[in-house]
């Protein structure tokens, strides 16, 4: 009882201020042929937090970010790193755009 009570105070009470807010977002995106990894993941970011999609291909690709103004990545095989900012609170999508596929949605506020 008492645990419970504890834990559901501390809960409340933390969290935003842990970590800074504009330390880079790192995801590892995978495209193999017409399979790309992830697909569709949710992620947070802040406006102007750095956010970095490390990617190994074994094609050449096209990774579209589809916010305003858009970032778009000519991806070549190998692994390559791409880094962009968002300005605007939305939803942004990023998708592989030779495979049509949706990698990730990405929450910005
Ligand atoms: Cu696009």
């Amino acid at each position: 009882m008492i645990l419970t009570t504890a834990l559901a105070l501390t809960g409340c009470g933390s969290g935003n201020d842990s970590g800074g807010s504009h330390s880079p977002e790192h995801v590892k995106v995978t495209i193999k042929g017409d399979s790309v990894t992830p697909q569709s993941k949710p992620i947070n970011a802040s406006i102007g937090q750095p956010i970095v999609l490390d990617v190994t291909s074994n094609r050449n690709g096209e990774l579209h970010v589809h916010s305003s103004p858009e970032h778009e990545f000519e991806v070549a095989p190998g692994h390559s790193s791409y880094r962009f900012t968002l300005q605007q609170p939305g939803l942004v999508d990023v998708e592989e755009h030779v495979s049509d596929v949706l990698v990730l949605r990405i929450t910005v506020k």
